[in-house]
This record gives C-alpha cells, structure tokens and sequence, in this order.
C-alpha cells in the first residue's frame, strides 16, 4: 500500500533571488494556472515517491510561490500560514540576501507561526555566477544555518541529500535534491519529535524575535499594513481595505514614498474609527506609525 500526503511549501527569499525559476525548473506539472490573486500567489503541484523503511511514500508537494506585492511582509506572512515546510532562498552572488536568511525570514516566520518547528530547506541559488568569495561567504552561511537550524537533521534523510544546497535553477543544478530533502523532512517532521530540535527552540525564538527593526519605506509600510490587520481582526476584509487604500494614496508598491504611506496612514485609521477601536489604542497606534515613518532612512 502506498501512503499518500499532501504537503505545503513555500518559497521564501527576497525579490529576483530565483524562487520562480526554482520551481519552474522542478515542477513540470503545473496544478493550477489561477492565481489566488487575494494573496498574490500561485500554487504548483509536484508529486515526489519515496521509500521509507520499506514503505512506499508518494508526497504531493503542493508548492507556493510570491507573485505580485513581493517584499511586503503582510503578504509573506500570510503565505507562511499553514506552511508545512519552508525553502528559504537567497542569491549567492548578493551576499545581503543570504545574510537575511537569518536575519528576515526566520524571524518573519517566528513571528507570524510563532514556532520554528517545520523544516527549513535552505538554498544558497545562482551557483552558476558564483565567484570564490561570494562561495565561500555562502558556505560560512550555509555552516551556521545548519548547525542552528538543522543540526542532527541530515540523519533522517538519504546519504545523498542535505538540508541546504547551492543550487543553479539556470543549468538545474541540485534544484531536484532540495526539494526531495524537503519531502524527506516533511516526513521526517510527521513522525517524530526531534529531541534536539525541541531543545534549541525556546532559545532560538526567545533570540531571534526580536530583530527587524524597520528602517526603510518598504518595511514601515509593511509594519503599518501588518499592523493593521491584526488591529482590524478580520484578516481578508483588512486584506481589500489596505488594497484600496494603498491605491487611492497612490503608493506604487515597487517604489513607496513617504508621502503616500502618511496618507495610508490617515485613511487607515478612518477605517480603525469606523470599526469602533477604541480612542486611546488608536492614538497609539497612530503615532506609532507617524514615528516609524519620521524615522525613516532609505
Ligand atoms: P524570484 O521569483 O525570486 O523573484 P526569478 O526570481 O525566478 O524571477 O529570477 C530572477 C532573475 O534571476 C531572472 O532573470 C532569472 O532568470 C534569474 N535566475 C534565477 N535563477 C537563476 C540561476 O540559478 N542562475 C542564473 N544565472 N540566473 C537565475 P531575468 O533576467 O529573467 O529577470
Ligand atoms: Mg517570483
């Protein structure tokens, strides 16, 4: 009898780093051309077989991708909820989207599921225009994710499998590997309670919860339309009045300007006054968004 799961997975990893190129390339078999435009992604299907002990497997790994708002935490967010493992992409040939990695999107992840306890597959792309320095840079990353995030995993997946890779979604290179180490972890992560990993997730969440304080135009207006959401409640309406609004301050979502995020910001709140928040939690957040925006240094 073959045992048959359905799995989420999703491709986190700034803008232009490969994460479409990354799935092109694995999935020949598209699932559904729709856009689920209300949160900006697309969703491919990619059955994956495997033997386990003797037992046959078959994972259908239903994998997601950012399209559109890429960038804006709220989208991302929303995208990691109900993610049953996490493909995290930087470029090897930018070495800022490998150190954020750590620094952005585990966090983000922290934040939104409130656990790191699903499997992180970590991928360093683009090897194909990798220098010596930008490899060696990747590799000192790579070393530390693994012995934070993965140490001990490598165990519980075929010898000729890891829980990172540098990858070429340009000449194929390792592209199929990682997401059948994500198949073997999601397995993994089914059966059993890693001791390893329950020991090092307080410690990690109680460290790394805290990062990301937010600088640029891009990051204060994801804090605000973060913010927002959970301010208002109800996740898909705040969804369509942050849309609307975002447009009618004319804010161009690839290039943000400090005007058009101060006048998100009044029309916001109207929404907030309109649904009965309390005066003085509005205050609060007001200038909490007036100060993030005052301190904004792109
Ligand atoms: P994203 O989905 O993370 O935003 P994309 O990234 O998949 O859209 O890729 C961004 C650009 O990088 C694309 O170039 C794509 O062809 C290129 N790219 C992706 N992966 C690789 C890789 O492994 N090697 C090389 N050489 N290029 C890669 P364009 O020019 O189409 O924007
Ligand atoms: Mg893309």
């Amino acid at each position: 009898m073959v045992k048959k799961t359905v799995k989420k997975v999703v491709l986190l990893g700034e803008s232009a780093v490969g994460k479409t190129s990354l799935i092109k390339r694995f999935v020949h078999d598209e699932f559904a051309d729709d856009y689920i435009s209300t949160i900006g992604t697309k969703v491919s299907k990619k059955v994956i077989d495997m033997n386990v002990e003797g037992q046959e497997i078959q994972v259908n790994l239903m994998i997601w991708d950012m399209l559109g708002r890429e960038g804006y935490m709220s989208t991302q967010a929303r995208q990691i909820v109900g993610a049953q493992g996490v493909i995290i992409v930087g470029d090897i040939t930018r070495p800022e989207t490998m150190a954020n990695l750590e620094k952005y999107w585990i966090p983000l992840i922290l934040r939104t599921i409130g656990t790191v306890k699903l499997p992180f597959i970590f991928l360093g792309n683009k090897v194909d225009l990798a220098d010596d320095d930008s490899l060696m840079n990747t590799l000192d990353i790579m070393s530390e994710l693994e012995e934070r995030y993965n140490h001990g995993m490598k165990q519980y997946i075929p010898e000729h499998l890891n829980t990172w890779f540098l990858t070429s979604a340009k000449t194929g290179e390792k592209v199929e590997e990682s997401f059948e180490s994500m198949a073997n972890l999601l397995f993994y992560f089914d059966r059993a309670e890693d001791p390893f990993y329950t020991r090092i997730q307080d410690v990690i969440i109680k460290g790394l919860a805290d990062i990301g304080e937010r600088k640029t135009t891009i990051e204060v207006l994801d804090q605000i339309m973060f913010e927002f959401s959970e301010a208002y409640g109800n996740m898909q309406t705040a969804g369509k009045i942050i849309r609307e609004e975002v447009a009618r301050a004319g804010i161009d979502h690839n290039n943000p300007k400090k005007e058009g995020v101060l006048a998100l910001v009044d029309y916001l709140i109207d929404a907030l006054v309109e649904e009965q928040m309390d005066g003085e939690m509005l205050k609060e957040v007001k200038d909490r968004w007036l100060e993030a925006i005052e301190n904004i240094q792109d």
